[in-house]
Parts: C-alpha cells; structure tokens; sequence
C-alpha cells in the first residue's frame, strides 16, 4: 500500500510540476492543447482508481498542513459514543449516525437507507415560512433536521420509512430501465409533527475537491447564471444566498445539495452538532436544545477547536481522481454527444478556482468538476417540495460529477441523485426533468451506440 501510494504520489509530482510552473499565467491564456484532461482537479488531481480513491491528500502542503490533515482523517473516522467516555464523547441524546465515515463512506457517497450503520439518509425538516435569514423555518420541538436515532434513555424524533414503487422505461431498441420512486413516512415521533411538516430527505455526497470548489470564486459562479434564461436553451441556473451563521453573514451557498451551505467550516461543525449530536466552538449547543429531550447539561465543546478544524481541513484538502480513458474512442464519442444533448448547459466541465494564499495547490486551477455550482428546476419527479433559502421545493445544486465513474470502486454498490433512488447512470439521466427535460428526452431518443458511448464518457470522469 505505501509503496503504492509512493509511486501514485511521484505520477502526480511528475505530471503537476510542469502544470503548476505554468500557473504563474493567467487562467483563459491557455490553449486547450496545453492541458492534460486527466487532471480533473488541476494540481489537486490523484492517480488511483483504487477504492481509496477519494481519500488521499493534495500535494504541495508543508509539514504543519499534512499533521493537520493527518488529524483531520483520523477524526473523521472516529465513531463517537456516549458521555462520559474517555475518547469520542458527546454522542447525541439525538443523533442521525455516530461518525463521518459512516454517512460518507470511503470519503464518497453514502446509501440510501435510514436508522442504521452505515446509512446516510438525513431527513431536513421545515414548516411553510422562512426564519429571519430567509431560510427553513424550523419545527418547534425537531429542529431542521431529523435525528432518528437516541442514546439510551432518549427517543428517537421520530422513526424514517422509505418505500419505493417502480416503472419501467423503455428504450427505442427496446431495452428497458427500472426507475423507482421513493415514498418516506415518518413514525413514531417522540411528539406529534405538525400537520403541514416538510421533508427532503438527502444522501451523503463525496468530500473530494470542496476546497477547490471552495475556492472558485463568486464571479464565476455568476458568469454561468441566467435567471430568465436569456439565451433561450430552457436552462435558468441561479445561485443560493444562504446565512451563515458562524461568519453572520449572508454568502453565496456552495456545499450541501442545495447549494444550502456558504463555508466547509459551518458544513462540518453542523455535521458534528445535527448528523452527531457533538458540539464545537461554532455551534456550542445541542441540536436538541430547547426541546423534551434536552439534557439539560450547559455543554461546552465536546470537541476541542483542533479537532474541527483538522476535519474542515482534511475534507479541503482531499484530492480529486484523476479522469481515466482520455484517449478511448467510444468515451471520446460520448463527449460530444454529452455537449450536443446539452449537458454542459448545466455540467459546465471547466471552472477557474482563485488564489488561497494559504494554499497554492488550490490556488489558481483549471478544474473539471462538472457543476456550475447553481440551482435548476428538476421537475415534479425529483423535487422534494422544501424551499431551502432560494431554492424552490423543485430546484437542486447541479451534482458534480467527477469521480461519478469511481463510485462502483469506492461504495461497492452505487446509489445516485440526492436521495440515492437512482442505481445506474441511465437511471440518474431519466430522472432528469424540469429546465433537464430537452436533455432527458434527446438522451431517450439517442441510438444505442451513442447512448452506451455517453456513460462511458460519464462513467470516465
Ligand atoms: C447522517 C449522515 C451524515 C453524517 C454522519 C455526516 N454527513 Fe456530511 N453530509 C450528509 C448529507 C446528507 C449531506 C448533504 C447535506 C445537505 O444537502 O444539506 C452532507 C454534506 C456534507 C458536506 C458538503 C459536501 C458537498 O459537496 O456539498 C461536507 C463537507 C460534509 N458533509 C462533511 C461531513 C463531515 C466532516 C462529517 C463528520 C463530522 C459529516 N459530514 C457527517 C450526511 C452525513
Ligand atoms: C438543467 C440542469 C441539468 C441538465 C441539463 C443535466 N443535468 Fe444532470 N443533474 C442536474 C442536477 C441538478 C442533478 C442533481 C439532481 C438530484 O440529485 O436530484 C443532476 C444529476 C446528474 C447525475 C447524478 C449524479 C450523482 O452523483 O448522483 C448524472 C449522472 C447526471 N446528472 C448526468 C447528466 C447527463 C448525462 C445529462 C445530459 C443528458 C444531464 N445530466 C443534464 C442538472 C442537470
Ligand atoms: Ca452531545
Ligand atoms: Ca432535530
Ligand atoms: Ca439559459
């Protein structure tokens, strides 16, 4: 494994030094000839397509970053229990999983079940209205988020059950696609939910590249919205403007399947307090404070600040897979086929980051994550029915999908869309609807040959 590791790391030195000498230009100089499309994050691209593949470090970090990020993985592994432990204290009294990992798994996606190990369903709850920031508006007595899971001597909010009926779809050569369309009830709440409670339930994503994303910078975002769709091709991404309750501040939202979320750091500490039941110095008081079951203990953190901060770092700091099967004609032809049907329009392949002056891996990259980062009606078929600050109850972040082609490696078995009803890519496109719907449909319609070419492409990245 080390010597492996060592050989992946010397690649990618040998392949990122003449890339990062070349950083001193400014980005849009380049002639596309210039590039290696293999390297999907820029310098912060990896060469394993191993299941670990999500979980090694940037290179270019001196000796304090590694340690912080060498904390930061052993941290987001840890499984907390409850208090008073000697290690990993502070479980719950609610709670939604008892470590990262656990929801993330292999530092990639999760699984769609709810209320066991491993699974990493969360249920975000809200009632009609906003709060004073403009976002959810909380239910008295649950929260924002469901926590289905209680140490000994609590109760769960309340019991998830997910069902799904299926249909088929048929091809024009006749082959067939089963999609399968989840229903989620909520039982056993601790107190009676309020008749008009909303849900959306959402599935881990990976924890690759956020320091890059974290890093393109808000014009650029920009540059890719079009509200009232201006140029006519159906497609209106917009960009979230979220609170953020650290900073206090209102912020474009990056992370969270909405775009719901402006910085790693409030997306990580709010994992310890809402997935965990852990609190930090950024949110000091239980998720289930001012509810029955409260404590009642006046918490301190019950972890210190290096630990939050080694996870906020670790998850910025994580490389991103190389693409594979650059050169392979079918993959080549899918390419082509993944522009004219429109997919960039929502996908966009290549986005600039700015300067981390903390960070010069992260720092000025030519990146291919394909996501604009904004939001876009999906249709009826996958909405969840829950406004998230400016995001409608139809409206999701477009996903990444770099290193979608290395999920089957690192989760064994793959799950896809926000809620995980997907199984297959084919699957993931049918879903598509709303502003995706002229895409969807020109993908139905695609002959056999062009529709196996365009997974391979995807299935590349
Ligand atoms: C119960 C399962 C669960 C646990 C435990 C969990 N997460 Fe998550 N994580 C999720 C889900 C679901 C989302 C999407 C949230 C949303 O859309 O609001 C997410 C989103 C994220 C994101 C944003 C990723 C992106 O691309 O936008 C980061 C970063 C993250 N989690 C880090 C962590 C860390 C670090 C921990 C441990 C401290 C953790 N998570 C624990 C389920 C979990
Ligand atoms: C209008 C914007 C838009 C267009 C056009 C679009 N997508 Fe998407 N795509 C999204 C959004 C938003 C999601 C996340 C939806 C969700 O999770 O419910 C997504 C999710 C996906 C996923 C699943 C990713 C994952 O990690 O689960 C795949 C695969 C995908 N798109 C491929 C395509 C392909 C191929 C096309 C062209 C046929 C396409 N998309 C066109 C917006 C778009
Ligand atoms: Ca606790
Ligand atoms: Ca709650
Ligand atoms: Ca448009």
């Amino acid at each position: 494994m080390k010597l492996r590791l060592r050989k992946t790391y010397i690649i990618t030195a040998i392949i990122c030094l003449p890339v990062s000498l070349m950083m001193c230009r400014k980005a849009g100089e380049f002639p596309e000839s210039d590039y290696d499309p293999r390297l999907s994050g820029g310098a912060a691209t990896v060469f394993d397509e191993s299941n670990r593949a999500f979980s090694h470090m940037i290179e270019g970090l001196n000796a304090n970053d590694i340690h912080a990020h060498e904390v930061g993985d052993g941290g987001v592994e840890q499984s907390f229990v409850t208090a008073p432990a000697p290690v990993n204290s502070g479980l719950g009294p609610v709670y939604s999983n008892v470590s990262c990992v656990s929801c993330h798994h292999n530092d990639g996606k999760g699984n769609p079940t709810a209320g066991f190990v491993n699974s990493s369903l969360l249920i975000r709850l809200s009632i009609p209205g906003s709060d004073a920031h403009g976002g959810p508006l909380a239910i008295p007595g649950f929260g924002g988020q469901l926590q289905d899971l209680a140490i000994y001597g609590f109760q769960p909010e309340a019991k998830v059950n997910i069902s799904y009926t299926e249909h088929t779809e048929t091809f024009p050569d006749g082959e067939t696609v089963n999609l399968r369309t989840p229903a989620y009830t909520l039982t056993n709440p601790y107190i009676p939910l309020p008749a008009d409670y909303m849900m959306s339930p959402r599935m881990a994503p990976p924890f690759f590249g956020l320091g890059l994303i974290q890093n393109i910078t808000e014009s650029s975002i920009l540059a890719h919205a079009d509200e009232n769709d201006s140029n006519g091709d159906g497609i209106s991404g917009k960009a979230n403007y979220v609170w953020d309750p650290y900073l206090q501040q209102r912020m474009i939202g990056r992370f969270g399947l909405k775009a719901n979320t402006a910085t790693l750091l409030t997306q990580v500490a709010a994992a310890y307090q809402q997935d965990m039941g852990v609190t930090s110095y950024v949110f000091p008081s239980e998720s289930s404070y001012g509810q029955s079951q409260y404590d009642g203990i006046n918490d301190d953190a019950e972890i210190p600040d290096s630990v939050l901060n080694g996870a906020v770092f670790y998850v910025k700091t994580l490389a991103v897979p190389a693409r594979r099967n650059v050169k392979d004609a079918i993959a080549l032809r899918g390419e082509q086929i993944f522009k004219q049907i429109n997919c960039l329009g929502c996908h966009t392949p290549t986005m600039y980051t700015g300067v981390d002056v903390t960070c010069k891996t992260l720092s000025n990259q030519r990146i291919h994550p394909y996501t604009d980062l904004l939001l876009h009606d999906m249709g009826p078929g996958l909405a969840d029915n829950r406004p998230d600050y400016l995001a409608t109850g139809t409206e999701w972040k477009t996903a990444p999908l770099w290193g979608i082609g290395l999920f089957e490696k690192t989760n064994g078995i793959p799950f896809y869309l926000h809620d995980g009803r997907a199984r297959t890519i084919e699957e993931a496109i049918l879903w598509h609807g709303g502003e995706a719907e002229n895409s969807r449909n020109a993908f139905k319609q695609l002959s056999t040959a062009d529709r196996k070419a365009l997974i391979s492409f995807i299935k590349s990245l």
